[in-house]
């Protein structure tokens, strides 16, 4: 048996992992993302280089626990269990909210400031999955959500433009 402590580590990234597909992303739809903000910048990137990415962002502690803190409270919110007036501000993503954008750049701070400018973009312009995620007419909850994958796609596009730094 696992010792607690690394048996609870390895319960988070299951957890964050599960609830990312049941709420209908996945590794692939973020990879897409981290494509869309660096392909201009980087001859010859595939689209394994930008799983790989995505993939060692979503190994990160700090990042699960954003995943299953966010998507937990959109969940409640859609079962509409929360009390007035988080459950309101939630369910219609009341922009003046903002603990949403908190969330996301505790995750885009990862690997440092060149995050920001990726997360600020991504989320005017909600390519692919942001755009369904931001959808409202089919009675979903993204609210955490939305934030969450156009910062981990920001974060892995920061470690991707680290990396390419380093090589050259
Ligand atoms: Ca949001």
């Amino acid at each position: 048996m696992l010792p607690e402590s690394k048996e609870k580590i390895f319960q988070t990234e299951a957890k964050a992992r599960q609830l990312l597909k049941e709420r209908g992303v996945s590794v692939n739809d973020i990879a897409e993302l981290v494509y869309f903000l660096q392909k201009d910048y980087h001859d010859g990137l595939t689209m394994e280089d930008c799983v790989e990415n995505v993939e060692a962002v979503l190994s990160k502690r700090e990042v699960q626990n954003a995943i299953i803190t966010g998507i937990e409270l959109d969940m409640l919110a859609e079962k509409g269990v929360l009390s007035e007036p988080l459950q309101s501000i939630l369910r219609t993503d009341e922009s003046l909210y903002g603990i949403d954008e908190i969330f996301a750049f505790s995750i885009v701070n990862i690997y440092g400031s060149i995050g920001f400018t990726n997360y600020g973009y991504i989320d005017k312009k909600k390519p692919g999955i942001l755009k369904e995620l931001n959808d409202k007419s089919n009675g979903k909850c993204n609210t955490f959500l939305d934030d969450i994958v156009g910062a981990i796609a920001a974060a892995a596009s920061s470690r991707l433009a680290h990396r390419s730094a380093n090589v050259e």
